[in-house]
């Protein structure tokens, strides 16, 4: 049973060399570990070096050629990226390193300002480390108060206990809108009323939606947003703070030093205007218009035919690892309420076994806890195998998968 896709995968997996090898002779490989991290299309590549081959130079600074080609390219990627998620302006686009810079950002400079011991930041279970740790390095230090909400048996986020959690004391709700682990979607623009009915903000962790589905900020109504170019194609090093722009504007800055100032004396400087205030130092300029190029290619093939592409594949894919006796699917069982990613555990076999024998197959999946460990502890785990997929996987990769599966059992199952 194969089902159609929109997308033509033929034509978009010609863009990616990387995925035309074998993993040994005669086996190709199969990628499906883009939850870590995506590939990239050789239009990211090309607009990386051809900034390094024509016009390297350092942003905002000289009035020669080379630098004014960069600062245009360099600020042309932010506006793209402002346009493809529904930002208000491109003031509200912060360039950082990744997702987990962009929530320190938060951390550090909104929730130190606006934040008093008492006060309750509410959280949930299912989060990346990286929405976890900071919260608590701050509660550490300050006396602030981190809640975390459950999940479900079923694997979803427990709404009864959301509304019973969110009061007056809460004044940030920090959430993943994608599950890198269940896979579940958030229903965000639900919470961000809540949390707005309660005088709370909303973060979103989007750095497992933005790559997978259309989002719209201002239709989500959140207040700040975070990803990271590098699971949607672009390059590692530069992520994005999406903020309100009221919001950015009274802040204060998180790192200080040079493009983030208006005006230095010794007695006292005055910050730059968004976005710069946030932009301390050489940011990543390469970087920054791979992403630019990325999400051109994004928006080309359309974000609503990728997620339906990962719908259909992920549909397939559940589908077919039901067969699997002894393979139990972590979160929602229904394709059209998660993304494009499937974790799993094996009765008596660990994860690392699996991946193992996976990869001898050419697959390529991750095993271990995914930087989720209270969740996999929650399930009485401490890891599981996660096959997660992307615009150039196809069903046959599947097929491989679920044989590679049966290997698995071959193999390990005595
Ligand atoms: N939030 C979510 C939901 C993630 O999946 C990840 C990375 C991060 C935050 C952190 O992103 P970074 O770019 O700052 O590192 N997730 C994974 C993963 O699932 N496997 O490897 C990285």
């Amino acid at each position: 049973m194969h089902t159609e896709t929109l997308l033509d995968v033929a034509t978009i997996r010609a863009d990616f060399p990387i995925l035309h090898q074998d993993v040994r002779p005669g086996v190709p490989l199969a990628y499906l570990d883009n939850a870590a991290t995506s590939q990239k299309p050789l239009a990211v590549i090309d607009a990386m070096s051809d900034y390094y081959l024509r016009y390297n130079a350092n942003v905002h600074r000289g009035i020669h050629k080379l630098s004014e080609e960069a600062t245009v390219a360099y600020e042309g990627a932010r506006k793209r990226i402002a346009r493809f998620i529904n930002a208000a302006s491109w003031r509200e686009i912060i360039y950082t390193r990744n997702t987990t810079e962009s929530i320190n950002l938060v951390a550090w400079s909104w929730a130190r300002t606006n934040l008093k011991p008492g006060d309750v930041i509410l959280s949930t279970e299912m989060e990346h480390h990286s929405n976890t740790v900071p919260w608590q390095m701050l509660a550490g230090q300050t006396g602030i108060e981190v809640h975390y909400v459950p999940v479900t048996d079923a694997g979803v986020l427990d709404m009864t206990a959301f509304d019973e959690m969110l009061d007056e004391r809460v004044k940030l709700v920090t959430i993943m809108h994608t599950s890198n682990v269940l896979g579940a979607i958030q229903p965000v623009r639900q919470i961000a009323d809540a949390a707005h009915s309660v005088g709370a903000l909303i973060l979103v962790d989007g750095a497992q939606s933005v790559p997978h589905m259309p989002v719209d900020v201002q239709a989500l109504d959140c207040d700040f947003f975070v990803f990271s170019a590098h699971k949607m194609l672009g390059p590692t090093g530069i992520g994005i703070l999406y903020g309100r722009q009221e919001i950015l504007d009274a802040m204060p800055p998180f790192m200080g030093g040079g493009d983030m100032i208006k005006r230095v004396e010794l007695s006292g400087s005055q910050w730059n205007d968004l976005p710069h205030k946030f932009e301390a130092g050489t940011p990543s300029i390469a970087e920054a218009i791979g992403f630019g190029a990325a999400v051109d290619y994004l928006t080309k093939i359309g974000m609503e035919h990728i997620h339906s592409h990962e719908v259909a594949v992920t549909a397939y894919a559940l589908d077919r690892l039901a067969e699997v006796a002894g393979l139990r699917v972590l979160g929602p069982l229904k394709a059209s309420e998660r993304g494009g990613l499937v974790s799993m555990v094996m009765e008596d076999i660990h994860p690392h076994d699996i991946a193992e024998v996976l990869n001898h197959e050419g697959i390529a999946v991750r095993a271990g806890h995914h930087c989720a460990m209270p969740l996999h502890h929650r399930y009485n785990l401490t890891a599981s195998t996660r096959a997660s997929f992307y615009l150039y996987n196809t069903f046959e990769e599947i097929d491989r998968l679920i044989e590679g599966l049966y290997k698995v059992k071959e193999v390990l199952v005595l």
